[in-house]
């Protein structure tokens, strides 16, 4: 069997999973009155200490719905360089609100709060307003490194002296809530407006919840319809994730424990190197010496997938359709592909 650690979105449905959707009761959420939909939205809105809620296709959807209402065209936003907003969503910045991304620097995701401070303009004859400050917790280019809600209420203050509001890809906040061991409203509550997914180690097989302020809700919804997102009997899919947050939220805590002994077992094998302090969520990364390419199919033929994150590191991410027994696999199938590379001709 293929252990897939490419992403957590690859899972497949429970069985109990799969009994939620089928009996769901479904209306026509874009007429307003689909009430597994509706009932997603409330809970979601009560676990994050929102007013509302707004269930969309996809976390870049959400993200950039977020950006569309807190944003003119012509504005600046803030982001951490290597934040997924800014590398993984198409330019849908730029290209969906014509918003300029300033990016700056973060170590493990965490930008430097006095840069932040200088880095808000307010709009003058030269400069552009600043209108928003993204964060992105866990953060997924840090390898799943958290920000506590310290943290997070420090740049919240800042922002609320600047009078701009804060958006969270809380794409994993889940994860970083069980690896804190707080409630995920003790880190949500702290923004302005948060995206998460239940695609990702919730285990649904789609969409994601965009929380916030009741009147930044109403404007959210219509800008999902302009983009597409308007879905119809998606209670069927609401259904997935209302048993996602009622049943899986816990046993994340199985999968950070699946990728730290991952990571042990990985330790000391040639040709590859794993910082065990870097693995707070579900998240390995693991350091190549050869190009990080060079590793990925002779992986799979070891029965191990997995992507490569840059040129020298492979990212394998945990979830609930890893087994418990196999941190022992994977470090055997990189033991195997690192004989075969280290016969072939170095890069
Ligand atoms: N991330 C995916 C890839 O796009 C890299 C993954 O496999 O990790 N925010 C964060 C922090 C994410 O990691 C992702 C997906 C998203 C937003 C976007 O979610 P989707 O894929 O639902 O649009």
């Amino acid at each position: 069997m293929q252990i897939d650690l490419r992403s957590d979105t690859v899972t497949q449905p429970t069985p109990e999973m799969w009994a939620a959707i089928r009996s769901a009761d479904l209306g026509d959420d874009v007429l307003g009155d689909d009430p597994t939909v509706i009932a997603l939205e409330e809970l979601s809105a009560q676990l994050t200490g929102h007013e509302a809620a707004l269930f969309v296709p996809s976390g870049t959807m959400g993200n950039q719905i977020a950006l569309g209402v807190h944003c003119r065209p012509g504005d600046a936003a803030i982001f951490e360089s290597d934040s997924h907003m800014v590398w993984y969503e198409g330019g849908a910045p730029a290209a969906l609100s014509g918003v300029m991304t300033k990016t700056l620097p973060g170590i493990r995701g965490a930008m430097d709060p006095e840069a932040v401070r200088a880095a808000i303009t307010k709009r003058t004859y030269h400069t552009p307003a600043t209108t928003l400050l993204c964060l992105e917790n866990t953060h997924n280019r840090s390898g799943g490194a958290v920000l506590d809600a310290a943290t997070m209420g420090e740049f919240r203050q800042i922002a609320d002296a600047a009078g701009i509001p804060v958006h969270l890809d809380g794409a994993r906040i889940f994860n970083a809530a069980v690896g804190l061991g707080v409630p995920v409203s003790s880190l949500t509550s702290q923004v302005t407006t948060v995206n998460f997914c239940l695609s990702k180690g919730l285990g649904a097989p789609v969409g994601s919840v965009l929380c916030g302020p009741a009147a930044f809700i109403e404007e959210a919804r219509y800008l999902r319809k302009r983009f597409g997102g308007g879905m119809r009997q998606s209670g069927m899919l609401a259904a997935a994730g209302i048993y996602a947050l009622n049943h899986h939220v816990e046993r994340l805590a199985d999968d950070h424990l699946c990728a730290q002994k991952t990571g042990e077992a990985l330790q000391g094998l040639p040709g590859i190197c794993v910082d065990l302090d870097e693995i707070v969520t579900n998240f390995v990364m693991v350091h190549t010496d050869r190009p990080a390419t060079d590793w990925i199919a002779p992986l799979e033929a070891e029965g191990v997938r997995a992507l490569p994150f840059g040129s020298h590191r492979i990212r394998l991410v945990f979830h609930l359709d890893i087994p418990a027994d196999a941190p022992g696999q994977i470090a055997e199938a990189f033991q195997r592909a690192g004989v075969g590379l280290s016969s072939g001709s170095p890069a």
